[in-house]
């Protein structure tokens, strides 16, 4: 590895608005944790930076089914996810949240200073808009068929199914998440970054400079940059998020992929006041970690701020892991298709390393890869109770049961060819490890620490110190090799399996100074004579009993979730409209009245034809409510009128006035109507 003097190792920044799950962990967490622990093992000087996404249309959407502020869902997910983390040992320096003040503050500057370069281009573009809600469809409020995949569930900025990057105007029969309409264009001035004129430098930067990059990335990379890039609007129309710091910027807020990017910087910046020098000095190796549907904005969006913004330093690596798929299936939160840390914590107290280890084993490094729960069983029975556990515990017990519980001496003048060859495999595993971790290939790093564990175990099977009574010195020096190779094996495990890691070091009573890396390979970790504690077992087996409860428990999730009613429609207050005078007001005629009779209207599944008595005349007026409401529901209905709206036809009929509905948090037209029985055809001022 490069000689670099610090090191920023970052983790994407999971959206508030909902749990993290075990894709989160093996795609982002995991790999990033493991990372960060064996630089520190290294005694390097590394920040491992990662916190909450609030803001964002997921967010919004997430507020608006439950009828809460998007500040109640960032508040209770930063906690759950945080706490999530925490317990699984991912061991950031700080895990902030992109609503703090200093974010806003730091993302508002670094807008500020491309915005006064002149760096952004102003422009106003016609953008779907949503009558119904009033507001603007950007991201994740519209969906639509993916011009790329045909993925019929794309979204307005990105196709989860093929990881391409889109915009809503690409979304084939474009529909409202918010209401299922469909949106009609209106005028929305936005700021866009002039992607195409970073292109010829990012192409330098990655196509030629970066050729070691996973194959994965840079394969997307390279697709990004041969097709082209686009100027891409930075600011949305949303009352959530980063306020655009311009004058003329009323509920325009920064693009959440622009902000979020920046809470790296605004994390470091919390957490110390040397965060330049990891930012903006050549020699910090910046690292991002994350999920393929995050390379694009690592690599290319993020890089381009950077590079436009000037001064800071641009990623080493963005070593992005694909997906992880659950007993076949795609993860799907919205069917809650998935295994979420916070419940497999309570299944399973105290086993985070056993999931740390089988979703490392099968980390989705270069391809989707699947989660069973079989699999899961397996490997923690198979490997890590079979052969890392099983070698340290026999260790540990025949030290207590042939040397009087204490570290025997080795005595050099028996030494033979295995025990060389057990310690080159010992010197030799630290080297692999190194060029393991270092090009990012933690599976393999993995499978190389339990591969010396199983030459231990072959070790003391072809010594069988247990059939040499009266040659105590041949059993001293092979249980003298076994308890060095136990304490290598708490090194090489840590960056992995660190709460194991920790617990050897106790039954070995040494302090967590052991597991420093430049400790790897030696075989004086442990003093001759040295009293050990009794043995524990590092695992336990998993039953097929649990097993079957959390297989179970997933069907049965996903039945409920299905079962669930139909996801509430979003809700979003639309902006008050222009300032009018009482004098406009007073134009409108409105009045109370009973609707006598209803009728669906042919071939417009929206509408209702009414008959209203205004106790003076009987009204026929045209109402869209047919969705909400069926002709039997509304008769005798006593409703506010619109009494002097100019007649207009619709679907052939002649609709004369219209009645006021609003609506409830789940989307549902309701009437607004005398709260009791008032006169048919009175005033209503
Ligand atoms: N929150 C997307 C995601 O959670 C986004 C990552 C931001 S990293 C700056 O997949
Ligand atoms: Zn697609």
């Amino acid at each position: 590895m490069k000689d670099f003097k610090r090191h920023l190792v970052t983790a994407a920044l999971p959206y508030a608005n909902g749990p993290v799950h075990i894709g989160h962990l093996a795609g982002n967490f995991l790999p990033a944790d493991i990372y960060s622990r064996y630089l520190r093992a290294q005694k390097k000087d590394v920040k491992f930076i990662c916190g909450t996404d609030e803001h964002g249309v997921p967010i919004t959407i997430r507020a608006m089914k439950e009828g809460v502020t998007p500040q109640e869902i960032v508040d209770r997910y930063h906690a759950i996810i945080s706490e999530s983390l925490e317990t699984m040992g991912i061991s950031f320096d700080i895990f902030s949240r992109t609503s703090k003040p200093i974010h806003h503050e730091t993302s508002q500057a670094f807008f500020k200073t491309l915005y006064e370069n002149g760096l952004f281009e102003e422009k106003e573009t016609e953008q779907y808009f949503d009558e119904e809600k009033q507001t603007f469809l950007a991201d994740r409020y519209i969906t639509g068929t993916c011009p790329k995949c045909g993925n019929e569930n794309a979204y307005g900025d990105q196709c989860e199914k093929c990881g391409s990057t889109l915009s809503p105007d690409e979304l084939i029969h474009p529909k409202s998440t918010l209401s299922d309409s469909v949106p009609v264009k209106r005028k929305t001035k936005h700021w866009y970054l002039p992607l195409q004129n970073y292109e010829s430098w990012l192409k330098q930067w990655i196509v030629e400079d970066h050729q070691e990059w996973k194959n994965n990335v840079y394969g997307q990379c390279k697709s990004w940059l041969d097709n082209g890039l686009q100027p891409r609007a930075m600011t949305r129309d949303s009352n959530w998020g980063v306020k655009v710091p311009l004058p003329d910027a009323e509920g325009k807020v920064l693009y959440v992929w622009f902000d979020a990017p920046i809470g790296y910087i605004s994390a470091t910046k919390e957490l110390t006041p040397q965060w330049s020098d990891y930012w903006c000095k050549e020699d910090t190796q910046l690292v991002h970690f994350l999920g393929k549907d995050n390379i694009v904005f690592h690599c290319i969006i993020f890089p381009a701020m950077l590079k436009a913004h000037g001064g800071f330093v641009l990623p080493d690596n963005v070593p992005a892991n694909e997906f992880l798929n659950i007993e076949g299936e795609k993860v799907s939160t919205s069917r809650n298709w998935a295994v979420w840390v916070d419940e497999y914590l309570k299944d399973f107290p105290d086993m985070q390393d056993a999931l740390r280890y089988v979703l490392t084993a099968n980390a989705p490094e270069t391809k989707d890869n699947d989660f069973t729960w079989k699999d899961f069983q397996d490997r923690n029975n198979n490997e890590l109770v079979s052969i890392l556990g099983n070698f340290v515990n026999r260790a540990l017990v025949l030290m207590h049961k042939l040397c009087n519980g204490k570290v025997p001496p080795f005595h050099a003048d028996i030494k033979d060819e295995q025990d060389d060859a057990l310690y080159e495999k010992i010197v030799g595993t630290k080297l692999l490890l190194q060029q393991s971790i270092e090009h990012y290939r933690f599976r393999e790093a993995l499978f190389t620490v339990i591969d010396l564990a199983r030459e231990g175990n072959k070790y003391l099977q072809e010594k069988e110190p247990w059939k040499k009574a009266g040659q105590q010195e041949a059993i001293d020096n092979c249980i003298h090799m076994c308890l060095q190779l136990s304490a290598n094996l708490a090194i090489y495990m840590n960056p992995f399996l660190p709460f194991t890691a920790n617990k050897l070091c106790k039954l070995m009573k040494v302090v967590p100074r052991m597991l420093d890396w430049e400790n790897g390979g030696s075989l004086k970790l442990l003093n001759t004579g040295y009293p050990l504690n009794p043995p524990e077992l590092l695992f336990r087996k998993i039953e097929d009993e649990e097993i079957q409860i959390q297989i179970d428990k997933l069907h049965q999730n996903a039945k409920q979730k299905s079962e669930e009613p139909a996801a509430v429609s979003a809700y979003i207050q639309p902006p008050i409209k222009p300032e009018i005078q009482f004098e406009d007001f007073d134009k409108i005629d409105l009045r109370t009245g009973t609707i006598t009779s209803a009728e669906k209207v042919a071939k417009a599944d929206k509408l209702l034809k009414l008959t209203i008595d205004l106790g003076f005349e009987q009204r026929t007026v045209v109402s869209g409510i047919a969705l909400h409401y069926t002709p039997e529901d509304v008769i005798g209905m006593q409703v506010t009128l619109v009494a002097n709206l100019a007649p207009r036809k619709m679907r052939g009929i002649e609709s004369n006035g219209m009645i006021l509905m609003s609506e409830d948090a789940a989307g549902k037209l309701i009437f607004v109507h005398p709260q009791t029985n008032a006169a048919n055809g009175a005033n209503v001022k």
